[in-house]
């Protein structure tokens, strides 16, 4: 996940934020974005996962209940296009802590998400931001999952920026450090 705009669908709808290139929630019917939200991760989890709408207090709104611990968003930051996510109960935490701008994350344990279409994050310097600022520009990332915890690379020895393994910690060095993973969740067999 990249820096997060707090934007309800329908605030996108009414036009606001920057235009968009390409799809976008705006000219997505709340089914369309159901869809959407429940592509971010592979079938096997998708089929049971609830929906959530970001509200425009930054918390999350049920929209199908879930029946296995995951729910999905149909973009965190829609910016420049949808950027799907599946989630559990701990990245929930995460995501609402991000969103309010809470010192740390609330989730006392790791978590999983998903994002099979990839997001996008800022840099500027070289550096990882956790919101735009002047001057950064957007990385595009590619399909992958996450792992939520505050692991650090000083102590793990990981890199703190996307290098050639595929594996990195974004924001590295705060609360909502998280372990990056540059694996297409979609290729991930389901296991028996
Ligand atoms: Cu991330």
């Amino acid at each position: 996940m990249g820096s997060v705009l707090i934007q309800h669908p329908v605030a996108v709808a009414a036009g606001k934020g920057p235009k968009k290139s390409g799809k976008d929630l705006k000219s997505m019917s709340q089914e369309e974005q159901i869809k959407l939200a429940l592509s971010a991760a592979p079938t096997s989890i998708a089929k049971e996962a609830g929906v959530m709408f970001l509200g425009e207090d930054g918390k999350l709104m049920e929209v199908k209940k879930s029946a296995n611990g995951f729910n999905c968003l149909p973009a965190l930051e829609n910016d420049p296009e949808p950027d799907p996510i599946c989630f559990d109960a701990a990245v929930g935490q995460f995501i609402e802590s991000f969103l309010s701008k809470a010192e740390k994350p609330s989730n006392t344990v790791p978590g999983i998400s998903y994002m099979a279409h990839g997001g996008y994050h800022w840099e500027k310097d070289g550096k990882i931001l956790m919101n735009k600022e002047p001057g950064a520009k957007r990385v595009k990332e590619p399909p992958h999952w996450m792992l939520m915890w505050p692991f650090t690379s000083a102590d793990t020895r990981l890199p703190s920026r996307p290098n050639p393994s595929g594996v990195w910690i974004m924001f590295d060095g705060t609360p909502f450090a998280h372990l990056m993973v540059y694996q297409d969740p979609n290729k991930m067999k389901e296991k028996k």
